[in-house]
């Protein structure tokens, strides 16, 4: 007996190479291997179309963030108007604590509205409130030697400003008429026209993006990390860690006062209109008072400006009050480029005629110091002495009708930025935006203060 029995008679008998048989372990392990990497697949695949479910997510709540912020920056323009229909004595701004003037809330949004107030460059707290144009110098209508008291403003430069809106292609001496311009690559020529924006400077020989903006790239009024870098980005600036503003913030093109009294009448000219000017003294202050009045005023010239009739009239602030409405020292309607003397800043009111800083000073300085509502001219004619008043009388008012509400917003969760100028005229019935101007591209204008506290919020509200 072979020890093989026939059954086992198998391959290996026959000296053929053996099949490796596979034991139910490795089996096993193989298909985990396979099940591991479909379960791989689909996780990765699961995660992917997470990820993209996730930035379609967040770009579609980026979206309707901006959104919010559009609508909050169209309230903030219609809440201006609102506020600037419902002042309290008309023509005159509104007070800053009469309005809500930051973080307003629109729903989940919040919009601003952002100060130039021109002041000095040291500035470093955030401002907020409607600006009035008539609190600075008019384009159209500032002579040279107004413009040339702007900081870093040239005779030349003065002298362009003053050919590019005049009629006339006669050269002023320095300035610059189509005969330059037209050697200019690409050339255009001398306009001829009023400024219609300040912004239209930029056409003008001399006129640099550093002087009308400074260092204030985003006209905020603000020193942000940009502007205090050299050279390392744009704009070039001094780091010397103060904001060295441009002269935008002085300037409009937009100031322009009807010259109408509060019944809607013809105002009277202090300068022409004596039997007018009679009969309003005395059907307001009586016979007696009236004839007192005009004895003051009787005797030397003739008097040039609303402001030196009250000056000499010897009448006293409360009465002044209440006929200063009804006059005016001009014949045209409306009065382009007054300035008013309870918004300017120092820098334009020293620029006036007759004017110098420490003039200036001592109005802004007066101002501040005054809780009650400057409501007329009065309290100027107290700081300046007779032969100043002469020069600058006739360019000064006390009222605005032209408003810019520089509209800041954010939509929920801090997000969607966008900023919007408005330039609001309340000389109509009802306001009218005259102006705009998309300021979105220009980056983040709240500052870091403003930032930190929308990042608190939105903290707490997660
Ligand atoms: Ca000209
Ligand atoms: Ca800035
Ligand atoms: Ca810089
Ligand atoms: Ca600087």
């Amino acid at each position: 007996m072979t020890p093989h029995s026939p059954g086992r008679n198998t391959s290996l008998d026959q000296g053929m190479t053996p099949i490796p048989r596979v034991s139910r372990k490795q089996e096993r392990g193989t298909i985990l291997i396979i099940v591991l990497w479909v379960s791989l697949g689909l996780v990765t695949i699961t995660l992917l179309f997470g990820h993209s479910m996730m930035l379609n997510f967040r770009s579609a709540d980026n979206h309707l963030a901006s959104l919010q912020a559009e609508q909050a920056v169209e309230a903030g323009i219609r809440y201006a108007g609102y506020v600037l229909a419902n002042v309290e004595v008309p023509g005159e701004m509104p007070e800053e604590d009469t309005y809500a003037r930051q973080m307003v809330p629109v729903g989940d949004a919040a919009f601003w509205f952002l100060s130039h107030s021109g002041e000095t460059g040291t500035r470093r707290q955030r401002v907020f409130a409607l600006n009035d144009e008539a609190g600075k110098l008019n384009l159209n209508t500032a002579t040279t030697e107004m413009l040339e008291g702007l900081p870093g403003m040239t005779a030349e430069l003065a002298a362009a400003i003053v050919d590019w809106r005049d009629e006339d292609d006669e050269l002023t001496e320095g300035g610059a008429e189509s005969q330059y311009y037209q050697f200019l690559d690409p050339s255009y020529a001398c306009k001829n026209a009023p400024f219609e924006s300040v912004e239209e400077l930029r056409l003008v020989a001399g006129m640099s993006a550093t002087l009308l903006y400074g260092e204030d790239a985003n006209r905020n009024g603000l020193l942000d990390a940009n502007e205090n870098d050299g050279n390392t980005s744009w704009p070039p600036d001094d780091q010397d860690g103060v904001l060295d503003e441009g002269i935008i913030n002085y300037l409009t093109v937009y100031s322009s006062e009807p010259n109408t009294d509060p019944d809607g009448g013809t105002r009277i000219n202090v300068t022409s209109g004596q039997q007018e000017l009679a009969t309003l003294l005395q059907d307001t202050f009586g016979d007696d008072r009236a004839q007192e009045i005009q004895q003051s005023l009787s005797g030397g010239q003739t008097v040039n400006s609303v402001l030196e009739f009250y000056s000499r009239s010897g009448m006293t602030a409360e009465e002044f009050a209440e006929i200063d409405d009804y006059l005016t020292a001009s014949d045209d309607n409306p009065v382009e480029g007054l300035i008013n003397v309870n918004t300017a800043s120092e820098a334009v009111l020293a620029c006036l005629p007759g004017m110098d800083e420490q003039k200036a000073e001592s109005i802004v300085s007066t101002r501040r110091g005054t809780n009650t509502q400057l409501d007329s001219l009065a309290w100027v004619a107290d700081l300046l002495d007779t032969e100043t008043i002469r020069s600058v009388g006739p360019l000064l008012t006390s009222h605005c009708y032209q408003v810019t509400a520089d509209v800041v917003a954010v939509g929920r969760k801090g997000r969607g930025y966008q900023r919007t100028i408005a330039v609001l005229d309340v000389s109509g019935e009802t306001p009218q935006i005259i102006y705009r101007e998309d300021l979105s591209g220009q980056g983040w204008s709240l500052g870091l203060d403003t930032l930190q506290q929308l990042t608190d919020l939105v903290a707490t509200q997660r």
